[in-house]
Parts: structure tokens; C-alpha cells; sequence
């Protein structure tokens, strides 16, 4: 047997410990992680002592709660090395995050922090059923964005062999999918419907291409969505989730069975918190996720507010991986809407649209004043076949698709039916909803 393929299935191992093993090994690490951030970081000292908490009081898993959060703009006030814990010689990678005013937010890894981060990866791939002998194309963006670096690493640890293409370039990208013999696809799951749709027009059938995975994250996306990709494509189409803030890629991901991402316990601690009262909710509860970096020496973050609103699953899996799972990320706390006094998410609308025969995966929230009041138009393609100059089938399109919204968000909201190729299309994370607010207000 070779070296490789044994070393992959000790890492495997590692998503099946004894949960008191695991649980022990999470208590060990917290303590020593606690005591490292608040031995070496200023801002965590300044505010363990505004709470009056010190690394003595953390003597089991839940006292973890006595620890104050940290937030995004924890990040950017420190900007740009002002959280690291180590001495900047140590440090060997950064990566940033451009958020949408103002300064990035900065993270930074030492070399035990890269390693921790490419065996996070190479788990993951391998929980998607990859090995050794895959051929694993990175088409997320290299760069200051942690998802092409990432898997990139990752997928060199498992010792597939990595094709290195980032991001744009869609014709090349495809050529190379055939020629190389790609068997797995990383990227945004917005950015593979556009893949999907240039190799029909260059007359490449993916169903009959080698490729049988895809690793998807970076992004919200809905089971329809996955409906869709799976079915054009042939494959089967993974979730996977990360934020620089915590390590990048490979916090969590999907197993064979496609329920709930697997979070890898033994180096990130997950916690489930009301976003109002901040009280910590049980397993099973929605609501945001808290994260705690068990493992990361150069930049430890506790207690982390992700502001992405999942739960865990209380259940076991079926796979065998004793690693909890979280629930797909269906949304960001911040991307709430509020129309007409309800509460609206983008993935509630795609999950509409999908769920109509007839529309393909591109479409646009409009948000727009309305008599001072917040509102949203939706533009969505709608499949070559369908898109015609027939008033009636377009208006009976219309209307089913105006329903479903309807019965999805309680809301009547205006349905614009566009020709195919007419919204922008992503190559990293899809923007949709496009405010027009400041036009109008
Ligand atoms: O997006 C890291 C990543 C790269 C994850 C590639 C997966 C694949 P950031 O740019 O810091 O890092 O953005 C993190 O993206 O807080 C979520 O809101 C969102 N996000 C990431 N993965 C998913 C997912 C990378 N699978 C932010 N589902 C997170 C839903 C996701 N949202």
C-alpha cells in the first residue's frame, strides 16, 4: 500500500474519534489556546480584564461562555497585525478580506497554522470521497482571498495532482477540465452554473467528461441550486465552508451523505448563539455561529461571531464521523431584508426562482425606496427555449414565479423576466442583490 494513501486514511480517522477522546482534546486545546491569546495579544488581554475573566477560569468546555465575543471590526480596528500572537517573524502568510467599506481585514498564519490548514482541506476531500489519485482543479481566486491557496494546499497534502487555474478564463478553464482529466472542481457554486453554460456553448458535455465532484462554498447556495448543478453536470456537488477569519476553506463540509456540513471539531469549537440576547442556544437551535480556533498559533480568535445563521445537528451521521455537523449556511444575519415589516433573505428568493421549471440559476434582487420604504424587484433568466414572444406563456411564467415568492415570503413581489446572458456573471462569490436605494431615497 502506498505511503499516501495509508497517511490519508489516518487523517480520516481523525473525523471518527470517541467523543469524550475528542471532547478532552477540545478542553486541553481551549486552555492552552486561551492562555497563548491572552499571554500575547493586547486586545485580548484589555478585554478578558473588562469582563474580569482570566485563562485560570476556563476549567471545562462550557466555560468557554465566560469569554467575550469577538467581531469583525475587532479585526479592522486592530488592522493590520495588531491581533497576531506571535512575533511577526514567525509569520509566513497573510491573506485579506476586502468586507465592503474601508480597510481589509488582515489574517496572518505561522508555518504550524499552514499545516493545520492543509490537513482541514485534505479531510475535506477526502470526506467528498476524493483520494490520491484524483485530479483536483482550483478555480477559486489565488491571492489575498483564501479559497484558491487553500485548496490548493490541501489537495497537494492529499497528493492529488492540482491544477492550479483560479479563477476567469472560462474557455481554458473547460479545455483543461477535458485534457487534464479533471475528476474535481473547487470553486464558487455561482461561478460552475457559468461554467456549465460556456461548455454548452462550446459543445462539451460535462456528464461525459471524467469530473465527478464539485467542492463548493465560498457563498450561499440553495438544495435547488444543487439540484440544478448536479443534474447539467453529472456530478456531485459538495458544500464547503470557511472565513479568513477563522483559517479560510475547511472549517466544514459535506460527507457522501450530503446532510449537514461536518465541522472539524479537534481544531474549531462551534457554538450556536441567539444574535439578540447573545445566549448560547442547544444543539438543534438556529441561530448565529461562534466559532473558537482551537489549533491557530499565529492569529487565535475566540469566540469569533461569524453573523452566518445555521444550527447544529443534534443528530448522528450516517457516515460515521462523530465530528458534529452544522446545517447548510442558508444566510448572514446582515443580509436580512426588511420588506413591508417581513423579514426576507436572498436564499429564500433563489430558493423560489429554482423551484420553477423554466428559470436558470441567474438572477438579481433589486432593492430599491418605495414611499420611503424599503422594497425588492427580482430579474431572473429564464431558459433559451422558454424566453419567446409569446405574451401568454411569459406572463403564465411570470405569474408562477410570482407565486412562488408569494408562498415562500408571504410577499407580492415583482418578477422580471430577462433574456439568457443578460446578468453578470461572477467568477468568485455572485452578487445579487444590487441596491438601487440611494437612487430613490
Ligand atoms: O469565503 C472562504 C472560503 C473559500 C470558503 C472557499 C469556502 C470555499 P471569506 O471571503 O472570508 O472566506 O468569506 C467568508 O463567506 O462568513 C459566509 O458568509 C460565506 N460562506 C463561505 N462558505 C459558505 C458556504 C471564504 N458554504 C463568508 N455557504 C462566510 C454559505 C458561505 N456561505
Amino acid at each position: 500500500m502506498n505511503s499516501k494513501k495509508t497517511a490519508n486514511q489516518e487523517l480520516a480517522r481523525k473525523d471518527c474519534m470517541e467523543i469524550s477522546a475528542l471532547r478532552e482534546l477540545q478542553l486541553s486545546k481551549l486552555q492552552h489556546i486561551v492562555r497563548h491569546a491572552f499571554n500575547n495579544v493586547e486586545f485580548y488581554r484589555r478585554k478578558f480584564n473588562e469582563f474580569s475573566v482570566t485563562p485560570d477560569d476556563i476549567k471545562t468546555l462550557d466555560d468557554i461562555r465566560k469569554l467575550p465575543f469577538t467581531v469583525k471590526t475587532d479585526l479592522r480596528d486592530n488592522y493590520p497585525f495588531g491581533l497576531f500572537a506571535v512575533p511577526q517573524s514567525e509569520i509566513v502568510r497573510v491573506h485579506a478580506s476586502s468586507g465592503t467599506t474601508g480597510k481589509p481585514i488582515v489574517v496572518g498564519y505561522n508555518q504550524h497554522d499552514i499545516d493545520v490548514w492543509k490537513e482541514v482541506i485534505a479531510r475535506s476531500f477526502i470526506s467528498c470521497g476524493l483520494c490520491e489519485e484524483d485530479v483536483i482543479q482550483v478555480s477559486y481566486g489565488y491571492g489575498l482571498f483564501t479559497g484558491g491557496l487553500g485548496a490548493h494546499y490541501g489537495a497537494e497534502a492529499l497528493g492529488a495532482l492540482t491544477v492550479p487555474t483560479s479563477v476567469g478564463n472560462t474557455d481554458r478553464q473547460i479545455m483543461l477540465m477535458k485534457d487534464f482529466g479533471t475528476t474535481a472542481m473547487c470553486c464558487t457554486p455561482s461561478y460552475f452554473t457559468f461554467l456549465i453554460e460556456k461548455a454548452q456553448q462550446m459543445g462539451i458535455d460535462l456528464k461525459e467528461l471524467p469530473i465527478k465532484a464539485g467542492i463548493f462554498g465560498a457563498e450561499p447556495w440553495t438544495p435547488a441550486m444543487r439540484e440544478q448543478i448536479e443534474k447539467a453536470a453529472g456530478i456531485k456537488a459538495f458544500d464547503i465552508y470557511g472565513l479568513s477569519e477563522i483559517i479560510g476553506p475547511g472549517v466544514a463540509i459535506e460527507c457522501e451523505c450530503q446532510n449537514g456540513l461536518h465541522v472539524f471539531e479537534d481544531h474549531f469549537y462551534p457554538e450556536i448563539i441567539d444574535p439578540d440576547t447573545l445566549e448560547v442556544l442547544p444543539d438543534g437551535e438556529w441561530g448565529e455561529l461562534v466559532l473558537t480556533t482551537l489549533s491557530k498559533e499565529a492569529m487565535p480568535m475566540l469566540r469569533y461571531r461569524t453573523r452566518d445563521l445555521t444550527r447544529i445537528i443534534p443528530e448522528k451521521c450516517a457516515c460515521g464521523r462523530t465530528i458534529r455537523r452544522i446545517d447548510r449556511i442558508s444566510s448572514r444575519s446582515d443580509d436580512m431584508m426588511i420588506i413591508k415589516g417581513v423579514n426576507v433573505f436572498p436564499s429564500q428568493i433563489e430558493a423560489a426562482l429554482l423551484a420553477v421549471d423554466g428559470t436558470l440559476p441567474h438572477y438579481n434582487i433589486i432593492l430599491f425606496k418605495d414611499k420611503g420604504m424599503d422594497n425588492i424587484e427580482v430579474a431572473v433568466e429564464v431558459r433559451p427555449e422558454l424566453f419567446s414572444d409569446k405574451v401568454r406563456a411569459m406572463e403564465d411564467l411570470q405569474k408562477k414565479l410570482t407565486h412562488s415568492i408569494e408562498s415562500v415570503t408571504g410577499l407580492h413581489i415583482k418578477v422580471k423576466l430577462v433574456a439568457p446572458n443578460t446578468i453578470i456573471r461572477s467568477e468568485g462569490k455572485a452578487k445579487r442583490v444590487i441596491d438601487h436605494r440611494f437612487l430613490n431615497s
